[in-house]
């Protein structure tokens, strides 16, 4: 779990009213509904404040029960202001952080507006402004006290934990004119909200003053309740022991390989050799010598570049005249390399038609790591489906090969080999066409070694937004279902010619939904496709009802990559599944439509690009290879 909590302070106003005197406030965890006024799905709990908890998709907004006078008498001037409140902020066990908490003054009470996630119930699609924000980065559960200081135009934000004294430099010190936003009275609190993220916000204690700026030494930090999630103890458990002991076996044992490795790289070095490892010369694929790769794509020319992954760039080569494409990683550590080369070491050894052979690998000292693929004359799929020509786009024939050869790619990965793999980033850009235009799946850097029936326990987010399955940006752990769910969109965007997201357009998911709804599902086709022919109405329908339950918010009611196949390939079978099976779960898929709804809000706007820029690491071989 991402030990991360972004939350957000900062200090805001909506709009563009007359006024009064001077206001001072304390609250210490005395919270009551007479004090403070919540909004949406913030409660008080125990004199505390929870903006919000566990609950998806919820805004919660905490505000001081009447309008405050924000300006000075008849002038425009802003009246200065101190506030400071002390907040805790706790991840739920298994589930990823978000969104965030805000303090704000509002033009009017109640939530009315205001969106979930990313906006933090404060904003909307229509109204948001990245600029306004500023964000800080936390450990969870710990309760801190935050300052924020208003006075000539200037606004400083202070942090601390609670009980340790102000720091004298402020986090934030801006100049900030809020005398255009303020109105004359104004509502202030707190606001916050959950998404496919969830996160525990709370405000334990607040105070306000227009006057005395030293109004945050009257909030009590002594014995404020604690909502860090406890360590379990663990000295006294039989656990503990256990570990004790075949800790020290392990450390001994570590202790005579690592002697055992560096006598040999000693050896090696002494012979002047590369070093390489047994495991390389037993598999495949075979380490390939950094100076044949280089003279195979005329020194990495920049006239060879066919296409640009996430880490770097992949190149065309030929290799013992055979044609290669030849794709660079930069990798951060050491330890990033070792963990690389084991997983390459594993993968090359998966070997399907629907697959991109991967031939051989290399590398140039500790941080470069070069793949060698076979090379894929037609290139990647997203280039036939988006933003092409006529003549390049597939027809409806072509593309129904494409999608069965990327489900038994995927079928494959998941079923055919003594370990599960999880492709992980099944996208347009991850597929590629051979001369025949076969599909073969590609970049296998994201995929994972999985022992069968073990469930996938990584954290970490890995994927790209649009084709990850709500439950991925929920938890980030991944499942045979997830890919189920990346297949779906892939089969949805093939079929209407469009990416799952796009801007100034609504969700495919949701817009299919839409027509089906309304019974419009064939306008659904692309028109490109339409042109050319060779379709049948009854066919479109089929594959987009299989993608829609393939890319269902609920991963139980996904087919298997099996089910899927038999499907596609029209075996008998699919009357049976389709029509019995399927349909009655279509019919469940649409009922959940209202999900897709928010899964726009998920997928789209905010969280998933702050999960990939925590989880940034893992996306060096994201990208698409030619
Ligand atoms: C709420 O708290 C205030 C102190 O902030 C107190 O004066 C008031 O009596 C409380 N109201 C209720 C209903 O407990
Ligand atoms: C979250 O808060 C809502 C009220 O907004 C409450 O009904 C619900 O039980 C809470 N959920 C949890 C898990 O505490
Ligand atoms: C503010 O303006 C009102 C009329 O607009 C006037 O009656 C009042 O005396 C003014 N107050 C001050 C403090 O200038
Ligand atoms: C977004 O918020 C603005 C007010 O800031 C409001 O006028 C508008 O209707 C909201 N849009 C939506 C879609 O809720
Ligand atoms: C903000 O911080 C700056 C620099 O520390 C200080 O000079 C200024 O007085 C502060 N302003 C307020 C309103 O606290
Ligand atoms: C400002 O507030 C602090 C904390 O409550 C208090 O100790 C101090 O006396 C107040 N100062 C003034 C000028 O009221
Ligand atoms: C449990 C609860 O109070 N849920 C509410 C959360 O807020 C939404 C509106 O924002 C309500 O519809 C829910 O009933």
């Amino acid at each position: 779990m991402s030990s991360q909590t972004l939350i957000l302070l900062l200090v805001v106003v909506l709009s563009n009213l007359n006024s009064i005197s001077c206001l001072e406030f304390v609250f210490n965890t005395n919270f009551n509904s007479t004090n403070i006024h919540t909004y949406g799905n913030a409660t008080i709990e125990n004199s505390i404040v929870s903006i919000t908890n566990q609950t998806v998709f919820t805004i919660g907004r905490a505000l001081y029960p009447s309008k405050i006078t924000t300006k000075q008498t008849n002038s425009t001037n802003p009246l200065p202001f101190s506030t400071s409140f002390i907040f805790s902020i706790s991840t739920y066990k298994n589930l990823l952080p978000g969104h965030g908490l805000a303090f704000a003054f509002f033009p009017f009470d109640g939530i009315v507006g205001a969106s979930s996630s990313g906006y933090l119930g404060l904003f909307n699609l229509s109204n948001d402004d990245d600029n306004k924000f500023k964000e800080l980065k936390l450990k969870n559960g710990v309760n801190y006290q935050a300052w924020i200081d208003y006075e000539d135009s200037r606004i400083n934000v202070t942090m601390a934990k609670a009980g340790e004294t102000r720091p004298i430099r402020p986090l934030i010190s801006e100049f900030l004119d809020l005398s255009g936003v303020l109105l004359d009275e104004m509502y202030v609190g707190f606001t916050g909200a959950t998404g496919q993220l969830v996160v525990s916000q709370k405000i334990l204690s607040w105070s306000f003053s227009n006057s005395n700026c030293s109004i945050g030494d009257a909030l009590v930090t002594a014995n404020l309740p604690s909502f860090v999630i406890p360590k379990e103890s663990v000295f006294r458990s039989k656990g503990f022991v256990i570990g004790v002991s075949v800790g020290a076996v392990l450390i001994v044992v570590c202790g005579v390989v690592i002697w055992d490795v560096l006598v040999r790289k000693k050896r090696e070095k002494r012979e002047g050799k590369e070093e390489i490892e047994d495991w390389e010369l037993q598999y495949w694929p075979h380490r390939i010598s950094y100076q044949e790769v280089y003279a195979a794509t005329m020194g990495f020319s920049e006239e060879n570049v066919i296409g640009f992954g996430a880490n770097g760039k992949v190149y065309k080569g030929v290799l013992l005249g055979v044609e290669v494409a030849v794709k660079r990683i930069s990798v951060e550590s050491e330890h990033g390399m070792s963990e690389f080369l084991a997983e390459v070491s594993s993968l090359g050894r998966l070997k399907h038609k629907n697959l991109v052979g991967l031939r051989g690998w290399s590398k140039k000292e500790k941080e470069n790591l070069i793949l060698i693929y076979d090379y894929m004359e037609n290139g990647s799929l997203d280039k036939r489906i988006f933003d092409c020509d006529e003549s390049l786009t597939l027809s409806w024939e072509e593309m129904i090969k494409v999608l069965k050869g990327v489900a038994s790619g995927i079928l494959y990965l998941h079923e055919g080999w003594e370990s599960k793999v999880l492709h992980r980033d099944i996208k347009a850009s991850n597929v590629l066409l051979d001369k025949d235009l076969n599909a073969r799946l590609g970049d296998f850097g994201l995929a994972r070694m999985h022992h069968h029936e073990e469930l996938a326990t990584t954290t970490q987010v890995i994927g790209t937004p649009g084709y990850m399955a709500p439950e991925v940006v929920r938890t980030g752990r991944a499942s045979t279902q997830t890919d189920v769910f990346s297949f779906g969109v892939l089969v949805l965007e093939m079929v209407c010619g469009r990416r799952p997201i796009e801007d100034g357009k609504p969700n495919l998911l949701d817009w299919l939904c839409m027509l089906i709804e309304r019974g419009d599902l064939l306008s659904a086709l692309d028109d490109r496709i339409k042109a050319k022919g060779c379709y049948s109405d009854e066919e479109v329908e089929r594959v987009v009802n299989l993608g829609i339950l393939c890319a269902c918010p609920d991963a139980n009611v996904r087919p298997t990559m099996r089910q899927v196949l038999k499907v596609l390939e029209g075996t008998g079978l699919e009357e049976e599944i389709l029509n019995v099976n399927l349909l009655e779960r279509i019919e469940t898929a649409l009922n959940l439509s209202a999900c897709y709804e928010s899964n726009i809000e998920a997928l789209v706007i905010y969280e998933v690009r702050k999960i990939m820029e925590v989880s940034e690491r893992k996306f060096f071989l994201g990208g698409s290879m030619v």
